[in-house]
């Protein structure tokens, strides 16, 4: 039985969507006050962990940069990671099922060949062995806890108040691509507002669905401002609910019709 709980001890900062933006990221955690260390990790003095909340990779330019990143905070209790539908998709990838690398999944492909020619076959397999067994392990959600009484739950793209602590192949559906119904005439899905529905105390942290600024809903906050679209990366600190947002230096995605890009001037 998986163990949702996680407590918030000195503090979590929230972070959404990365998409592979590294520089943003780091940029973000050092105005937070973490510190680089010699072995490429970073600590925060007063012991605040990060809390990724999916969809690391894919899309952007550095996405094994945030895995190996990624994956040794989280490996030396550092941060903490969730699932996400980009995380699934890698996964499957990487244990070999047959899935259409598209929707800017193709660019971590780009990079494991370029990392392949750089670094020689076993290498790379190994790195690859790491990923898949890391993004297999990663929780759908987590419940935050607060001297023993859940404060906030932390879920990619969102959740339903009845499954929260629970698991089933429904509600990972639900917690990795949100309350979907079908396909657009472009072939986009349709996202219905599962916000709407929230009623109990606790405060949902998501990401996924990229709005221009951290929107808040029924006590639940988005924090996807689509980094990787040229908007921006938002992170939280909680408790203290304090915003750090940093400014995506290109529109990685070069996707001319996204809102997100339409909406900063990033066409
Ligand atoms: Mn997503």
């Amino acid at each position: 039985m998986m163990n949702f709980r996680i407590p918030l001890e000195h503090g979590i900062d929230f972070v959404g969507d990365v998409h592979a933006c590294y520089d943003e990221l780091i940029e973000g955690m050092e105005r937070l006050g973490y510190q680089k260390q010699v072995d490429g990790t970073y600590v925060h003095p007063n012991q605040r962990k990060i809390l990724f909340l999916g969809d690391m990779m894919s899309r952007g330019p550095y996405s094994l940069r945030v895995m190996r990143l990624v994956m040794d905070l989280v490996k030396n209790n550092l941060a903490y990671a969730i699932d996400g539908n980009h995380n699934w998709k890698i996964a499957r990838y990487l244990m070999g099922r047959n899935v259409k690398m598209a929707h800017g999944d193709e660019r971590f492909v780009e990079e494991l060949k370029l990392y392949e020619k750089e670094n020689g076959k076993q290498k790379t397999e190994a790195f690859k062995e790491e990923m898949k067994e890391f993004l297999l392990s990663l929780p759908s959600h987590y419940i935050i806890t607060d001297k023993g009484k859940d404060v906030a739950v932390a879920v990619h793209a969102g959740i339903r108040d009845q499954d929260i602590g629970k698991d089933s192949p429904a509600i990972r559906s639900f917690t990795r691509y949100g309350d979907t119904a079908g396909l657009d005439e472009k072939g986009k899905p349709i996202r219905r507002d599962w916000t709407i529905h929230h009623h109990n105390d606790l405060l949902i942290i998501w990401g996924h669905d990229p709005s221009p600024s951290a929107k808040v809903i029924n006590n639940t906050i988005n924090l996807d401002q689509g980094c990787v679209f040229g908007g921006r990366l938002t992170f939280l600190r909680y408790p203290e609910m304090e915003i750090v947002q940093v400014d995506a230096k290109e529109n990685y995605a070069n996707d001319q019709e996204h809102p997100i890009s339409k909406h900063f001037g990033r066409v």
